[in-house]
């Protein structure tokens, strides 16, 4: 079992390096270093955060070694600076940043080979690798949004993702009672997706699909973003403010919509789940369609809960890991597939793509569960509880499968569009 274990965890934290790589491989010195938008961080900070936090956390606390370099650890802490004013730090340039993950790297499959992975401790250490792999693939999806920020010529390529026809959306009914929200038993979840507990959730109409471009692209065309009875007192003033007309990465000619993704510029495909929209878009579209945004708890139960067992699934589709059959995950592909494209991906109840795609904004604030209790520390998601962040669920096409569960909880401000978000819709049934 240990043995198995130490080879899973090696194995992804290869994978997740081959990506890291890939991603900072791919664009030149100048590409790497410099901010393609205030709201992102150079690319060659992202790598070399994702080398200091490995170094923190299995280095130096669960290997007791030696630092590989303590001189760099402030301008690589997330809350030291913002993202907006790192290029300015002293940052290791390109070639010190990839010496320093590679060195850090080498530590960590000696600490891996030698810690104990038994008894109490292997929750403990196991988890810790979790996290790191985990990290990484997380800051693999920023940097995936960083490359969709770029301009200039294609670097980024994948084949398309497979078709579907599930066009125009139908609705699930979701019946009203108790299930089993969160984890307690997930090795890699996160302290927020825990622990386990009973939530009563009552009757609703899920969506079998996200809001495709199609759809969205009719809300625009009937003056969604001018009908401020649609939006919230909030959203309107944001939509004032930022000037909003269309999701980012959009260009209108007349009635007809194009968008560019990672720098190839092309007719916007119907089927396809709309993404880079914020939170008030999708609340505004929902309200135009009559619906609304399922709030947190509905969207777990849409994924998780079957009716007929009155159990809870690891994953919409049952309890085996994702695979290509069932998600659009990893980056394989480099857009959104069509809805209906994931049959075997489907939840008990019919309803399609909750996992992989895009990420789904919901109506819920981010808290902790009741029973919650900071784990590892306090930064990872604690000090993001309040009003300020909404929760986003099922992951992306750029999310990892090591990084993305049924219980997995994202959260970001309403007003941010450059993630690789989109929504579906509920109503009361
Ligand atoms: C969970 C995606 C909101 O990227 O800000 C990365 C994950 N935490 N490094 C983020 C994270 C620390 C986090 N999100
Ligand atoms: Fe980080």
């Amino acid at each position: 079992m240990t043995e198995e274990l130490r080879e899973h965890v090696a194995e992804e934290l290869l994978r997740s390096r081959a990506r890291s790589t890939a991603l900072t491989d791919a664009v030149d010195e100048h590409d790497l270093v410099r901010q393609h938008s205030k709201l992102m961080s150079p690319l060659v900070w992202d790598l070399a955060h994702i080398g200091n936090q490995e170094e923190l956390w299995l280095v130096r606390d669960v290997g007791g070694r030696e630092p590989v370099r303590s001189d760099i650890d402030e301008y690589y802490d997330a809350f030291k600076f913002s993202r907006s004013v790192r290029p300015e730090l002293p940052l290791l340039n390109p070639v010190e940043t990839r010496q320093y993950v590679g060195d850090v790297r080498g530590k960590v499959f000696d600490v891996l080979e030698k810690v104990p992975l038994e008894g109490r401790k292997l929750v403990e250490n196991a988890f810790a690798f979790g996290m790191i792999v985990q990290h990484e693939q997380q800051h693999d999806e920023t940097m995936l949004a960083t490359h969709q920020l770029r301009t200039g010529e294609p670097v980024l390529h994948a084949p398309p993702p497979p078709t579907g026809n599930l066009v125009p959306a139908t609705e699930a009914f979701i019946p009203g009672g108790p299930f089993e929200m969160g984890t307690s038993d997930e090795p890699w979840a996160l302290d927020n997706e825990r622990p386990a507990h009973t939530v009563h959730v009552d009757s609703f109409f899920m969506d079998t699909t996200p809001v495709t471009n199609g759809e969205y692209a009719e809300f625009v065309l009937a003056g969604g973003y001018d009908d401020r009875r649609l939006w919230t007192e909030e959203g309107w003033q944001h939509r004032t403010s930022a000037k909003l007309s269309a999701p980012r990465f959009w260009h209108r000619d007349g009635t007809s919509f194009s968008r560019t993704a990672f720098g190839v510029t092309e007719p916007i495909v119907p089927d396809e789940p709309v993404v880079h929209v914020c939170f008030h878009e999708a609340q505004a579209y929902a309200t135009w369609a009559g619906k609304r945004l399922p709030t947190e708890q509905e969207w777990e139960k849409a994924a998780r809960y079957d009716a007929e067992t009155g159990t809870t699934r690891r994953y919409p589709w049952g309890d085996e890991d994702p695979a290509e059959i069932h998600a659009n995950l990893g980056q394989r592909h480099l857009r959104p597939a069509p809805v209906g494209a994931y049959p075997k991906g489907a939840s008990p109840a019919g309803v399609h793509q909750l996992i992989g795609d895009v990420w789904e904004w919901t109506s819920t604030d981010f808290h902790g569960y009741p029973g919650f209790e900071v784990f590892p520390y306090p930064e990872y998601s604690k000090v993001f509880f309040g009003p300020d962040y909404k929760v986003l669920r099922g992951g992306s096409f750029g999310t990892d499968k090591s990084a993305i569960r049924a219980t997995f909880r994202n959260w970001d401000y309403p007003i941010r569009r450059q993630i690789f978000a989109g929504f579906r819709c509920a109503r009361d049934a």
